[in-house]
């Protein structure tokens, strides 16, 4: 049986959320951030998300979302699916690196000096990205438009995090309404109610 490894309101929400809504039997593993990871922790790294599965250990939520969520995804060859991916790495290469400067800018530099400027930076940053978020996902219903896919999770926990750092969220009136839509989703409201996520900023 596939094991996942998720720790409350971090990214690992978006293959969490995946893996229930395939329906697939899974264990889920919570981690708690802030305590030292057990030896033989199997993310090579000490992060979450991280699957394990007889022997076999993924690590990156776009890389596990694929691999678990193959049905929420458009066809092979598709611009639907190309759409998909180019979401998810905007998701993970740019909005998470632009939350990790708020929430951990000593993973930038030792020079705490530095810290506040690292933090305003990726609010700025963040503000710019779910700008940009808000335009792609428009009227939805889903994110790249009329399908529902491993994309759509994603982009409501990093909305999530928008307001843990308290960014004026007041001007994405569109991700507000496609996370309200995603979270309706059954299988959303078991991980949120597992997680212990509400109350929902
Ligand atoms: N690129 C990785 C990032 C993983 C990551 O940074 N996870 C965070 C939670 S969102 C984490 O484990 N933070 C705890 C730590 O860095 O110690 C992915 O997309 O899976």
């Amino acid at each position: 049986m596939k094991r996942l490894y998720w720790a409350k309101g971090a990214c690992s929400f978006a293959p969490h959320v995946v893996l229930e809504e395939v329906g697939e039997r899974f264990e889920p593993v919570q981690v708690d951030p802030n305590v030292p990871r057990p030896t033989g922790y199997p993310h090579p790294r000490g992060h979450v998300p991280v699957l394990v599965e007889d022997g076999f250990v993924l690590t990156e939520a776009h890389a596990i979302m694929v691999y678990v969520g193959e049905t929420l995804m458009p066809a092979p060859g598709t611009k639907e699916r190309g759409r998909v991916h180019e979401l998810c790495g905007i998701l993970s290469s740019a909005v998470h690196v632009a939350y990790r400067q708020i929430r951990r800018p000593a993973r930038f530099t030792d020079d705490e000096s530095a810290h506040n400027g690292i933090k305003q930076h990726g609010h700025a940053y963040m503000t710019r990205l779910l700008a940009e978020l808000e335009g792609r996902v428009g009227k939805g219903p889903w994110a790249i438009g009329e399908q529902y896919t491993i994309a759509d999770p994603y982009v409501v926990i990093m909305h999530r995090w928008g307001h843990t750092a308290e960014l004026d969220m007041s001007q994405f009136p569109a991700l507000k309404a496609h996370s309200e839509r995603v979270r309706a989703r059954p299988a959303v409201q078991r991980v949120i109610e597992r997680e212990g996520l509400n109350p929902w900023p």
